[in-house]
Parts: structure tokens; C-alpha cells; sequence
């Protein structure tokens, strides 16, 4: 059996690689809808290598009789649309911060909270975590059942792309001027991007962090364990694709580089490579269309009782959002529909 699947704002970075995605994996569809705004009706996007489809307008759409919705239109349109497609009964998966902290909704990671899927009868939405936060989680669910984490502190390195397309054109069309001698200018980041380094993603909250930074702190507990502690720097950095984070971890219990390496190992959804020398671990461009979560720099952090570092890296479009969506969609359709 088949379902019928409306893919929300797809002409976006997300809802192009949802599409790329349910094709990939062969994901069980009778049909499949593009939806987008209003303009890009029309529009054309791939299915797949061999199926276009063309975009109808999401204001206008009745999802009576669709069975899943995969969203990523903007979260001021998820926070419309979402719901009316939900009482439609349509399940929502929502790659949006709108629903994430909804005490109703489920935020679901598949590698370590899958039972929480279970909860979408309240509201018919499930809601998709935050790039930076699935990345992060999936690498420490293994080491938390190994040791229980107590604290996490976190560095980010985010790819251009978690900004949308206009991100990565900004990014694009600075490091072209600055070779051709061409104004920079600048529309989607605060300061120049290209050869640069922002310390700022997403807009800035009261005590001074970032809402970027306060996602992967809320949303850490929400997935993994409300006792875990996290304390974040998001910085955008000029790589197209691909989300990097360097991480502190302190653990209640003792845990040795190879007792991680044994968890990490066996862990689903990630990988380890792990060498002690030149070009012995993963960088962005290399995780790029990959699903995995890469691991690497796994050592002891001496600075507190029972410490490890350590380096993740992984495609933020990928399992940072579409196929995030699509594994929750899959676990969904096994289970419950
Ligand atoms: C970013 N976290 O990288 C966002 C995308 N969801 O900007």
C-alpha cells in the first residue's frame, strides 16, 4: 500500500531534498504534491530522477485524504497551514521551530527518541528538531546510556545553506566581488559572510544568546533527557554545506575514549572515523549527500571529572532536516498508519 504525501514549500533548499529523499529511499507513495506560496505556482521541481512536478498553491489546497505532510514552508506558514492540513486528517511532520516546544507535539530524532512518535494523536503534528540540535543528539544518545551526561558545551560551525538559497547566493555572489572587485553586498547576514566568521544565528533573546543556541539547549532536553545542561555558540561560517560542531561533554560516570568508541561504533546513524593523524577525521565537504553523522577528535577532556571532546559533522539539509522528516515518516507508516 501506498500513502499520499504533500511536500510544503518545495521549492525551498529543505523541500527540494525532502523530495530527492522520498524518491531515494522509496518511500511507499501513490502520489505526491509539490505546495508552495502563491508565486511559485507553476514552478517546476524533480521527483526523482525522471518525475517533474509542478507547484499548486498551498492556500488553495485541501488535504482531505492525504495521509502525510512534510513541511518546511517558514514557520509563520506552518503555524497557519499545519493545522489546517492536521484537522484535515492529514499528519503533519513540521521541519519549522514553530510546533518543536509545544508540550503537545513530539520533537523526534529516530536514532534516540523514536517511542515519542506515538504522541502525534493529540495534535496530528510532529514536529522536526532544529539542524544543529539532531546532529548533536544523535552522536550523544550513545555515550548518555553509556555514562549520563551531565553537561554539554557546544561550538557550532554552520554551513550557509541552514539560511536558505538566498544564503547561499550571498555567500556566492561576496566571495565573487571580493575577486573581482565588486561591492559586497549584503541582504541575509548581519556582516560579511564570505572569508568570515558570524557569531550569530537566528535572532538574539533576552540575556543575550541567540535563539539559534537557546534551540539546541531546549531541544537537547526535550529529545534526550531534561537533566542534561547545554550551553551553546552558534557561529555561521562560509561552507555552503554541512554543519560542524566541536563538543565538551561532562559525564556522571567514568567513560574512556574506548568504551565512546564502542558506543559510537554500534550506534545507529553514525560514523566514526577517528584517526590520529594528518586528515584523520571528517570536514563538511566530505559529509555533503551523505545521511550519517560523522564523529571524530574523540578524547578525554581533563578540565572535569569525567570529560570527553569531541568533533560532528553532518549534512544540515539531510539529516539535519529532509531525511530526519522522512525516517520519522518511515517509522510512522511501519507503525501506526
Ligand atoms: C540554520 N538552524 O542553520 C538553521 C536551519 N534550520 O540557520
Amino acid at each position: 500500500m501506498g500513502y499520499k504525501v504533500a511536500v510544503v514549500g518545495a521549492t525551498g533548499n529543505v523541500g527540494r531534498e525532502m523530495l530527492a529523499t522520498l524518491a531515494a529511499r522509496e518511500f511507499p507513495v501513490d502520489e505526491v504534491v509539490a505546495l508552495a506560496s502563491e508565486r511559485s505556482v507553476g514552478k517546476e521541481v524533480s521527483f526523482g530522477e525522471d518525475e517533474v512536478l509542478r507547484c499548486q498553491d498551498l492556500a488553495k489546497f485541501d488535504f482531505k485524504g492525504f495521509d502525510i505532510g512534510l513541511f518546511s514552508p517558514g514557520a509563520k506558514v506552518s503555524a497557519v497551514h499545519a493545522p489546517r492540513a492536521a484537522k484535515a486528517g492529514c499528519v503533519v511532520i513540521d521541519n519549522t521551530s514553530h510546533f518543536r516546544m509545544d508540550p503537545e507535539i513530539p520533537l523526534v530524532v529516530p536514532e534516540v527518541n523514536p517511542d515519542a512518535i506515538a504522541g502525534y494523536t493529540r495534535r496530528n503534528i510532529i514536529a522536526n528538531p532544529n539542524c544543529s540540535t539532531i546532529q548533536m543528539v544523535v552522536a550523544l544518545k550513545p555515550l548518555h546510556d553509556l555514562a549520563r551526561i551531565k553537561r554539554v558545551v557546544v561550538a557550532t560551525y554552520q554551513s550557509v545553506s541552514g539560511g536558505g538559497k538566498e544564503a547561499m547566493d550571498e555567500l556566492y555572489n561576496q566571495t565573487r566581488a571580493i575577486y573581482m572587485a565588486g561591492p559586497i553586498v549584503k541582504n541575509k547576514f548581519p556582516k560579511q559572510i564570505a572569508f568570515n566568521a558570524i557569531p550569530q544565528i537566528d535572532v538574539f533573546m533576552e540575556d543575550g544568546s541567540t535563539k539559534e543556541e537557546w534551540k539546541m539547549k531546549v531541544e537537547t532536553k526535550k529529545i534526550l533527557d531534561p537533566n542534561i545542561d547545554v550551553v551553546a555558540t552558534c557561529v555561521r561560517v562560509p561552507v555552503f554545506v554541512g554543519h560542524s560542531e566541536a563538543i565538551n561533554l561532562e559525564f556522571e560516570n567514568p567513560i574512556s575514549v574506548e568504551e565512546a568508541f564502542d558506543a559510537l561504533q554500534s550506534a545507529p546513524g553514525v560514523i566514526l572515523e577517528d584517526r590520529r593523524e594528518p586528515g584523520g577525521y571528517i570536514t563538511p565537504v566530505e559529509c555533503v549527500g551523505d545521511d550519517a553523522t560523522f564523529v571524530s577528535r574523540v578524547r578525554v577532556d581533563t578540565t572535569v571529572p569525567h570529560g570527553l571532546s569531541l568533533w560532528v559533522v553532518s549534512d544540515n539539509l539531510r539529516k539535519g532536516a529532509a531525511l530526519n522528516a522522512i525516517q520519522i515518516a518511515e517509522h510512522l507508516a511501519e507503525n501506526y498508519l
